[in-house]
């Protein structure tokens, strides 16, 4: 029998599939009513076709897809829904929102070779990623996806934006699922995601494809194992006893904005380790610089290095190699003899980084990457174990706890409102808490025992929300956006009604 991400995207004709029953789906029942009847209002006829995809919370294994590794995240019920019509006549891509007063029509030319504008951003390009990723993806495969035609769509998003959670891997995938649907193809959720991962770094960041994988092929109750090259998913069954707590920091994390200085900062710095370690280990600077792309590249010489004190830990090697203190260009460039800028001459984005750089911390992000591999796997392996339930909820507290740390210390992507809301959770009973997804702001995650759910989130909204309540930061009827507690959803879908 074929695995699950080898299949094509399930096509339903109606939404308990995708919603389950309950509240979830009367609530989904609305939005895709409303859905409609905004695109009738907007282009005078209902849609052809729908596509939905939801965003995800990652339980461990943060900032290490794009080197390579592993990650262990589950799909969250907030989804984009993308409503979609071919229109023959106009060659032109009429995008727009049910929250019109936020995101304003976007219009584009039906042209998959377009160049995105970087620099004046709009929140339609995440679209026109999905739409020059599938013909992207097309061409290489030699596919016919005839000529091109005009798109009308309407976009109703409740991923939180700005909050870890991957609200732009949502939209990108829906999108690029409801343009294939709308085009009568359908690919296997692995090309997909492998796809969407590609098609949205268009947006200018150097994503791993973490959000994209699990936002396609997640399955309604497990989280998943996902891993690179090639992309796989394996479901994850997690202990009933224990449910993961979302809250946001309500700092907005502003991925693609400050990509020079933080995210896209984070992937050069850890190509420089490995570029570094890879010197360092014996390799000539020319082949290092053209074969090694990222730190998994060289982890087999790290870890025969460790091998000759008896140990397995690539940190080891870190240690010995990469000084703690800041790097400046010319200390790295006096090991790789050559300039930063050949290195990355080939990527705008990276150059971008060189430009912002004051330093590169090479040992903090590579003993982070390092490290965090290694407790995905703990993870994993904690929840398939023979343990008591106590036992296994205690340890994957711990594993997060040590991952917060990690993130925060070694890899510098938190922010003392994301500290201040693991310690509230830590404090109030929380197994272990974290933050999740890029950082810089946006969600933490906590583990608690489900027995304490109720009376946990409360702690929080007094500890943590009322401050902000109390200062019009947010609104008191808002607080179930920003604190829920989450059961691993479904993937993406195909809806035909
Ligand atoms: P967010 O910003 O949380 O959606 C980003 C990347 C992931 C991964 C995490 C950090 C994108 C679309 N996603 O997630 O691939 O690297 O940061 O673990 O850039």
């Amino acid at each position: 029998m074929a695995r699950h991400e080898e299949l094509p995207v399930p096509i339903f004709t109606s939404l308990e599939p995708v919603y389950g029953t309950g509240s979830h789906l009367d609530e989904a029942e609305q939005r895709f009513n409303k859905l409609k009847s905004k695109f009738v209002e907007f282009f005078g006829h209902p849609p052809e076709i729908y596509a939905r995809s939801p965003g995800r919370v990652n339980l461990i294994g943060e900032h290490i897809d794009y080197e390579g590794y592993s990650v262990l995240p589950m799909a969250i019920k907030q989804d984009t829904i993308v409503a979609i019509r071919k229109c023959e006549g106009e060659k032109v891509l009429r995008i727009a929102n049910v929250n019109r007063e936020k995101y304003s029509m976007c219009t584009y030319a039906a042209d998959p070779d377009q160049e995105i504008d970087l620099k004046n951003h709009k929140w339609g390009h995440y679209f026109i990623c999905g739409y020059k990723g599938f013909y992207e993806y097309a061409k290489s495969k030699g596919i016919d996806a005839g000529k091109t035609v005009g798109l009308e769509v309407v976009v109703d998003g409740i991923v939180p934006t700005g909050s870890g959670l991957s609200s732009s891997a949502a939209f990108v995938c829906s999108s690029t699922i409801a343009i294939m649907a709308a085009l009568g193809a359908n690919f296997p959720k692995k090309e997909l995601a492998q796809l969407t991962c590609e098609c949205e770094r268009h947006i200018g960041t150097q994503s791993g494809g973490m959000d994209q994988a699990i936002s396609v092929m997640a399955q309604s109750g497990f989280a998943a194992l996902i891993d690179f090259n090639p992309i796989r998913s394996t479901e994850v069954q997690l202990p009933a006893g224990g449910t993961f707590v979302i809250a946001h920091s309500l700092a907005e994390s502003q991925k693609a904005v400050t990509a020079a200085t933080n995210y896209n900062n984070r992937v050069v710095e850890c190509r420089l380790a490995s570029i570094v370690l890879g010197i360092k280990l014996g390799m000539k600077p020319e082949e290092a610089i053209t074969k090694v792309k990222t730190l998994s590249d060289v982890e087999e010489l790290c870890v025969s290095f460790a091998g000759k004190s008896g140990s397995s830990d690539p940190v080891v090697a870190v240690k010995e190699y990469l000084k703690e203190e800041p790097y400046s260009m010319e200390d790295i460039e006096k090991i790789t003899n050559a300039k930063l800028e050949a290195i990355f001459a080939n990527s705008p984005s990276s150059l971008d980084v060189l430009r912002a750089a004051k330093h590169f911390k090479l040992h903090q992000r590579a003993a982070h990457v390092y490290s965090e591999a290694k407790r995905v796997y703990a993870f994993k392996d904690t929840v398939s174990s023979k343990s008591s339930e106590e036992e296994m909820l205690k340890k994957l507290g711990c594993l997060m706890n040590e991952s917060h740390h990690s993130c925060s210390v070694l890899y510098e992507c938190s922010c003392p409102e994301l500290e201040e809301l693991v310690k509230i959770s830590r404090d109030n009973g929380a197994l272990g808490a974290r933050l999740t997804g890029a950082g810089w702001g946006g969600c933490a995650v906590a583990l608690v025992k489900e027995n304490i759910v109720p009376q946990f989130i409360t702690k929080l909204k007094e500890q943590f929300f009322q401050a902000r309540i109390d200062k019009g930061v947010i609104k008191k009827n808002d607080l179930d956006l920003y604190i829920f507690a989450s059961k691993p959803s479904s993937g993406a879908a195909v809806i035909k009604f």
